[in-house]
């Protein structure tokens, strides 16, 4: 077995009832594992709601260290449809030119540093660095900015030994109040500006509503991407070939990415609170309890993917729902694949091999399952080309 491979804990009960039952501070959830079904019910908005009180969709749930209504994902439709009309062309953004080069000057740059150094701790050094600088692209803020990110380590409500971290999540919020109030004081072309003087269906957001878009783009995009990156990176380590072969044949470089996305599936979960008495796999689901909507599992479902335990990096049916399902597909998705292809482009110009020195495992537990995400640590060495 190889240190980069990204285990299943969900087949058997996957295939053999469709569901698991875990608890999540003395909340239950029931985890739904099969495809059809996670798309089902991720399309059902009415049965399965995002919008109960902030946090609780998220499993862990974040009720008891968030009080700020993350927008759009813990919006239901139809209220949802405004906010993600004003959303969707700034996320946009990574597909304009400018933003790509950008991009890539800072993957490339951070690549450079780092190149012939020994060890170097991806995850520290590498991954939360690149994510943090990619950040002042897709907030539109200045560069310098990222420092103060970087400072705060990989996740902005964990800590070392703590899954939930009021304190840390305090320095977050305050942040961002502080950065509203200087936008209200000097507008400028930032993602608080252009929220501020925005509209949804004909009113201003108020502070509340930019606090929250901006918390979610703050903690959506952080450990996710981190893992996505660090998880690219052991890969190749181990995997020498697919890094010639991506450099062999470019062309294939969109459809490995989305294939990394579908085996890594860099957010496990995210959960639905039901809405009235239903079922889930002829599972009573019962009004105010939540189900989670399995995109990990999802993505392992034999009965769509071929060999979904094989990293196949052009392949060629690829529903995955690493970025979610409907209405809440992933908004950071676009900034997400420009930073993996970028990443993956400048591996293939500068690195001809990499070196997996150590590494340990993060791995998350929903009580029996076991799930590998990506790493505490991982220390490897870039030989250049
Ligand atoms: C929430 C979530 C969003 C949550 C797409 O996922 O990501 C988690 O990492 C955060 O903790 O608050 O933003």
């Amino acid at each position: 077995m190889n240190n980069s491979d990204m285990n299943d804990p969900f087949e058997q009960a996957r295939i053999d009832q469709g569901y698991a039952q875990v608890s999540d501070q003395d909340d239950p959830v029931t985890m739904v594992l099969r495809l059809k079904d996670v798309r089902k019910c991720a399309h059902n908005t009415k049965t399965f709601s995002s919008q109960d009180i902030p946090g609780r969709i998220v499993v862990p749930s974040e009720v008891n260290i968030r009080t700020t209504r993350q927008i759009p994902f813990e919006v239901d439709p139809p209220m949802h449809k405004g906010y993600r009309a004003l959303l969707d062309p700034w996320f946009k953004r990574p597909l304009q030119d400018e933003y790509k080069e950008q991009l890539n000057n800072q993957i490339s740059d951070l690549l450079d540093v780092v190149l012939n150094r020994e060890p170097v701790e991806v995850i520290e050094q590498f991954s939360l660095v690149l994510q943090s600088r990619a950040l002042t692209l897709l907030l539109n803020t200045p560069f310098e900015d990222s420092e103060r990110w970087i400072s705060w380590g990989t996740h902005v409500f964990r800590s070392e030994g703590e899954a939930l971290d009021g304190d840390k999540a305090q320095v977050l919020y305050d942040y961002i109040d502080a950065e509203i109030e200087r936008a209200i004081a000097t507008p400028s072309d930032d993602l608080y500006s252009v929220l501020l003087a925005a509209e949804v269906d004909g009113k201003k957001l108020t502070k509340e509503e930019v606090k929250g878009v901006i918390v979610l783009t703050f903690s959506g995009g952080r450990d996710t991407v981190i893992n996505a990156v660090s998880n690219t990176i052991a890969y190749f380590a181990e995997h020498p070939e697919s890094l010639q072969r991506l450099r062999d044949e470019p062309e294939i470089r969109g459809r490995a990415i989305e294939e990394f996305i579908r085996y890594f599936s860099p957010l496990t979960h995210m959960g639905r609170v039901v809405t009235e008495d239903t079922q889930v796999c002829e599972h009573a689901a019962k009004a105010d309890s939540r189900i989670s909507l399995c995109w990990a599992s999802a993505n392992r479902d034999a009965s769509v993917f071929e060999t979904p335990n094989e990293v196949v990096l052009d392949r060629k049916m690829n529903p995955h729902v690493g970025f979610g399902f409907g209405h809440h597909n992933c908004l950071g998705a676009t900034h997400a694949r420009q930073i993996l292809s970028t990443l993956i482009n400048v591996l293939c110009d500068k690195v001809q091999s990499i070196d997996l020195l150590d590494a340990e495992d993060n791995i998350e537990q929903w009580d029996e399952f076991k799930r590998k995400v990506g790493y505490h640590r991982l220390n490897v060495r870039f030989n250049p080309k």
